[in-house]
């Protein structure tokens, strides 16, 4: 197979050519050469803001994964164009499924006509990496008019899902017993729209009605954050779910600041890589042989002072 080069990816992508696509996320996705990465993300920028990006997040098991074959098939009958990102995980439908499932659910995804691309998460301080940033620029300049992202169900990158997605679906269920409480102190501020799955089976309406009760206690901003009950094994309640995301998706269009408050965001994120790249070389550079640093241990000057006086030499 013919190696592509980068303005054949560049090119590729805004084609919608699958093959470019995975190029394209492997050169963001691996360090090796910052500048493709750099350039295919230039050039493609343009081309983006088509998409809605949605967040997936909620306790593993909990059907995250289910509810993307779902969402995803109902999309495409409905003529959308469709990719997936699964943060973490060999595959989207690992965890809790069984294998005859899970190769139900591909065999939907491909008979659709889905992208579904898996990435290891590697981001500074648990949160989303910034490969997984760029992926989503990519899928969005590739023609997707859904990019569906579902997070590990654990910890930091989870919350950083609501910097990323326009909309955050947040899943919870019954059955999730004492720790239910702990899943939601984090996750009930960034959810756009609550999800109630596995309505078929019992506890599920009071597990609904502890997430009605817990929103109604919540700060309201202009967006009421819906809950809405759904069985991802037959598909009940995927109608109303599937409108919930769109109104949300006309909200955003709707509230220009969001847009602008998300890429302050993602701008000040690269301003701080950007920062730490430059200095990191540097720093260890003025520390590895330096007379001063040599006077300061000497002097027993602890590290806070230390590092007060040796910043205004670096910076
Ligand atoms: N009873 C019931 N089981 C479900 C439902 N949705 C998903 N499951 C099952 O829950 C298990 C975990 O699903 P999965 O999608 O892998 O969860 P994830 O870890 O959140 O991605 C699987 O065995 C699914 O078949 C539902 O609505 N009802
Ligand atoms: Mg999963």
């Amino acid at each position: 197979m013919k190696v592509l080069k980068i303005e054949e990816i560049v090119q590729g992508i805004l084609d919608g050519n699958r093959r470019a696509v995975s190029r394209g996320i492997s050169v963001v996705e691996n360090d090796y050469d910052t500048a493709a990465a750099r350039r295919i993300i230039r050039e493609i920028f343009p081309h983006t803001g088509h998409a809605q990006i949605v967040g997936i997040t909620g306790p593993p098991g909990i059907g995250k994964s289910t509810m993307i074959g779902n969402l995803s098939a109902t999309l495409s009958k409905k003529g959308f164009r469709i990719s997936v990102v699964a943060i973490d995980a060999s595959s989207p439908f690992s965890g809790g499924s069984l294998l005859g499932n899970r190769i139900r659910m591909q065999e939907s995804l491909s008979k659709y006509g889905v992208y579904m691309r898996s990435l290891a998460n590697r981001g500074l301080n648990g949160g989303l990496s910034r490969s997984v940033w760029d992926t989503v620029k990519i899928l969005d300049a590739s023609g997707s008019d859904y990019i569906i992202v579902e997070t590990v169900g654990a910890g930091q990158a989870d919350l950083d899902i609501v910097n990323l997605a326009d909309t955050v679906i947040v899943v919870l269920g019954p059955g999730l017993g004492d720790e239910i409480q702990a899943i939601k102190a984090g996750i009930m501020e960034i959810g756009h729209v609550f999800v109630i799955n596995k309505m078929d089976r019992q506890g599920a309406f009071i597990a609904m009605k502890d997430i009605e009760e817990t929103l109604a206690m919540s700060p309201k901003g202009e967006w009421k954050p819906p809950v809405i009950g759904v069985n991802s094994l037959n598909g009940e309640g995927y109608e109303a779910f599937i409108e919930k995301i769109q109104e949300h998706r006309s909200f955003v269009k709707s509230h220009s600041d969001l847009t602008m408050r998300k890429f302050r965001t993602e701008l000040q994120r690269t301003i701080l890589e950007e920062l730490r790249r430059r200095f990191e070389s540097d720093i260890s550079h003025f520390l590895s042989d330096n007379e001063e640093i040599k006077q300061l241990v000497r002097d027993k000057i602890d590290p806070y002072s230390a590092a007060e006086k040796l910043v205004k030499k670096i910076a």
